[in-house]
C-alpha cells in the first residue's frame, strides 16, 4: 500500500522509481514482509528514526520506572509490594532489551544517555505526571500498560528485526502488568467509598494523558507516513488510540467508574465510540519539557547517572586491567 509513497526527508513524497536502485531493492524487501538485520544497507533515515523511536522508547521504560517506584515502599499489602517490586524491575529489563536493540545501529548506550540527560531525547509525555495515591498505582497499569500493550503488539511485526524481537518479549510481561493495574482497582473499588472516589479521581487524572500516549493527532504526526512506509509503525496514531478508547471503556464501566469526557458516546454505524479531542497545548507543553513532572524526572535519572560513575569507573579500569594481563600473557606465551 505504501510501497509507491515513501516519504523523503523533506515533506515530498517520491515513488519507487526515483529512488536508487539500492533503495528500491530495500524497499522491496519491506513490502515483502522481510525483516532487516543489523549488518544490512538500510537507508541513513530508516536507521535514524528507528535510533529516535527506539531510544526513546527505552528511555520510556526506564524513567517509567520513576512513578511506580515511588510507591514501593508504600505499597499497602506484603503481596502489592513484591508485585510492584516485580513489575519495575520488568520495566529496567524493557529498557535493556530496547538499549540493545538501538545499539546495533551503530548508537552506544552512553550517547543515547547523554541524549536523554541534555533533553534532545524524548521519553512517554505520560511519566510527566505525578502518582498520588496507592490507585494512581492501579490506572498506571490499567490505562498505561494497557495503551503501552496496543501501540507495542503491532511493534512486534516491526521491519527491523532486533526492535521486533525486543518486543515479542516485552508484550508477553506487559499484559501481566495491565492484569496487575486492573486488579488493583478491583479491589479499591469494592471497598470503601473513599477508596471508589480514590479509583474515580485517579481516572480523571489519567485518562487524557494515556489517549495523549499514542502521539498526536495523525495530521499532525511528522513522522507517521514514513515509518509506516517503512513498516515501522503498523498503525497511525489515530487508529491505535480508538482502538485503546473501545478497549477501555467497557472496562471502565465493569469497574462501575465514569470515563471523564462528555462527548463519549458509542457510534453503532463505526462500531466505535465517539470520543472528545485531548488537549493537544498540553502535549505539546509536556513534550516540550514543562509538565508537572519533567525538571524532577530528568534530575533524577542525571541524579543516578553521576551516582554511577564511581561503579563505570572501576568497570573500566578492571577491563583495562583484563586487557594488560591478557596482553601479557600473550607475550610471555611467544
Ligand atoms: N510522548 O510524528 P509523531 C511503557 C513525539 S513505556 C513523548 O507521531 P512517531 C511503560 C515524537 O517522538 C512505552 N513524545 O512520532 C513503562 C515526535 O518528536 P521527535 C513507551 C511523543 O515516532 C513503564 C513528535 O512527538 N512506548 O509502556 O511517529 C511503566 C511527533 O510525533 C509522544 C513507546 O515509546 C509521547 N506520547 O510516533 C509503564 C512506543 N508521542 O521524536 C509503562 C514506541 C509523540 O521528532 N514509540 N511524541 O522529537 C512509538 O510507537 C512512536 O514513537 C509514537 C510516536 C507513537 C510514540
Amino acid at each position: 500500500m505504501y510501497a509507491q509513497m515513501v516519504k523523503t526527508d523533506g515533506a515530498r513524497i517520491r515513488s519507487l522509481d526515483e529512488m536508487d536502485p539500492e533503495e528500491r531493492a530495500f524497499q522491496e524487501r519491506i513490502d515483502a514482509g522481510q525483516k532487516i538485520e543489523p549488518k544490512e544497507w538500510m537507508p541513513e533515515g530508516y536507521r535514524k528514526t528507528l535510533i529516535r523511536q527506539i531510544s526513546q522508547h527505552a528511555h520510556s521504560e526506564i524513567v517509567g520506572q520513576l512513578p511506580e517506584g515511588n510507591w514501593i515502599t508504600r505499597a499497602p499489602t506484603l503481596e502489592r509490594k513484591a508485585i510492584l517490586l516485580a513489575k519495575v524491575q520488568d520495566e529496567a529489563g524493557h529498557g535493556l532489551y530496547l538499549y540493545c536493540a538501538a545499539e546495533t545501529l551503530g548508537i552506544s548506550r552512553d550517547e543515547m544517555y547523554e541524549q536523554l540527560h541534555c533533553g534532545k531525547a524524548k521519553y512517554s509525555s505520560i511519566f510527566n505526571y505525578p502518582t498520588l495515591t496507592w490507585a494512581d498505582i492501579g490506572a498506571i497499569g490499567w490505562l498505561v500498560d494497557g495503551a503501552a500493550i496496543m501501540n507495542q503488539v503491532p511493534l512486534q511485526r516491526c521491519s527491523y528485526g532486533p526492535y521486533s524481537r525486543a518486543m515479542i518479549r516485552i508484550c508477553k510481561e506487559e499484559s501481566f502488568h495491565q492484569r496487575q493495574g486492573f486488579d488493583i482497582l478491583m479491589k479499591m473499588v469494592k471497598g470503601t467509598p473513599a477508596q471508589k472516589a480514590m479509583v474515580q479521581d485517579a481516572l480523571n487524572r489519567w485518562w487524557w494523558p494515556s489517549l495523549m500516549m499514542f502521539g498526536p493527532s495523525d495530521d499532525a504526526s511528522v513522522h507517521s507516513a514514513q515509518s509506516m512506509a517503512w513498516k515501522i509503525k503498523q498503525n497511525s496514531n489515530d487508529e491505535l488510540r480508538q482502538k485503546f478508547v473501545d478497549q477501555t471503556v467497557p472496562q471502565a464501566e465493569y469497574l462501575g467508574l465514569t470515563v471523564p469526557d462528555p462527548a463519549l458516546k458509542w457510534n453503532e454505524e463505526k462500531g466505535g465510540y465517539d470520543f472528545g479531542e485531548p488537549d493537544w497545548e498540553e502535549f505539546f507543553n509536556v513534550i516540550a519539557g514543562n509538565g508537572p513532572c519533567n525538571a524532577e524526572r530528568l534530575n533524577a535519572r542525571k541524579q543516578a547517572w553521576d551516582d554511577g560513575a564511581w561503579f563505570r569507573d572501576g568497570l573500566t579500569a578492571h577491563a583495562e586491567k583484563a586487557a594488560e594481563r591478557r596482553a601479557a600473557a600473550k607475550v610471555a606465551a611467544e
